[in-house]
């Protein structure tokens, strides 16, 4: 039997989570990979097993939907009583119109997904942490949670709630010996921006013009120092961007 540790990473099917989960199977970590689009966790499971020898489950399910994270977590229940790590990455962006402009479908789609999505598979994973007196949940943030810009409204408070329950899960947890990190990232190539503007790549690749931005491995870089220091040591927070970014509102383009 395997004696590596184990991650369930949300949102592996692309960007910061497939980096995520890579750098783990990099280091010998076994994995449980979520996300909707079972062609590419598949493809993913597949390459990692192969290139590091590492067990990989996948599963799939729409992280807003109540009943299927629960059902999907269940199905998994015997592997989890091993869990070592939570990386609360899935998310998104969409829209970034004035408040008065955005839709509401795209407000409902945020929340449901950045904050309650998050807390549904928060809410499945956290008792076997519990019952093995150990863990670490690390939440995909971002500095649209930091400073507010505009057109970032819905998008930044779904974050600021994101990063509000970080520091609440970590004195809650405390007692039970889980380390809760959040890691917020500026601006990162990935499908983000294409998802954010409804499937617009030329406005979605405009965003990077001019500049380099982070991409997914540097933040995954990021979460895995985290993940890696001593038991005794616990990074609370980490706010990674690249050289070219001050903030939410500054960066420097040519
Ligand atoms: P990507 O669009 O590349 O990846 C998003 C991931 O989230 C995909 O794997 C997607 O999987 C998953 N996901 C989205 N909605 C759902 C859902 N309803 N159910 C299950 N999984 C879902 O973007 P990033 O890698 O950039 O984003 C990852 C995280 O990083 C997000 O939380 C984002 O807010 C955050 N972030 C991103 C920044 C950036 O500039 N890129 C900066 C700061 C934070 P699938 O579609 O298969 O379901
Ligand atoms: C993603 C970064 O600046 O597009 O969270 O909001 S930003």
């Amino acid at each position: 039997m395997t004696k590596n540790k184990l991650a369930f990473v949300s949102g592996a099917t692309s960007g910061i989570g497939e980096a995520t989960a890579e750098i783990l199977a990099t280091n010998q970590w076994d994995l449980i990979i979520s996300g909707r689009r079972l062609d590419r966790l598949n493809k993913l499971a597949s390459s990692l097993k192969t290139k590091y020898n590492v067990d990989v489950r996948t599963v799939c399910f729409d992280i807003q939907q109540r009943e299927k994270v629960k059902d999907s977590l269940a199905s998994c229940a015997n592997l989890l009583t091993k869990i070592d790590l939570l990386v609360n990455n899935a998310g998104l962006a969409l829209g970034k119109s004035p408040f008065q402009e955005g839709l509401e479908s795209d407000w409902e789609t945020m929340i449901d997904t950045n904050l309650k999505g998050l807390i549904y598979l928060t809410k499945e994973v956290i008792p076997f942490m519990i019952e093995n007196k150990s863990g670490h949940i690390v939440n995909i943030s971002s500095t649209a949670a930091r400073d507010m810009y505009l057109g970032g409204n819905v998008y930044s408070a779904s974050k600021s709630a994101v990063d509000a329950l970080t520091k609440s899960l970590r004195l809650d947890l405390l007692e039970h010996n889980i380390k809760v990190s959040s890691v917020a990232p500026g601006m990162v190539h990935t499908e983000f921006s294409e998802v954010r503007f409804h499937g617009d790549k030329a406005k979605a690749e405009k965003v990077y013009q001019g500049f380099k931005p982070l991409y997914a491995k540097d933040v995954a870089d990021a979460v895995y120092y985290i993940v890696s220091r001593p038991s005794h040591v616990h990074i609370g927070d980490l706010l990674i961007t690249c050289a070219a970014q001050a903030n939410s509102n500054i960066v420097i383009k040519s």
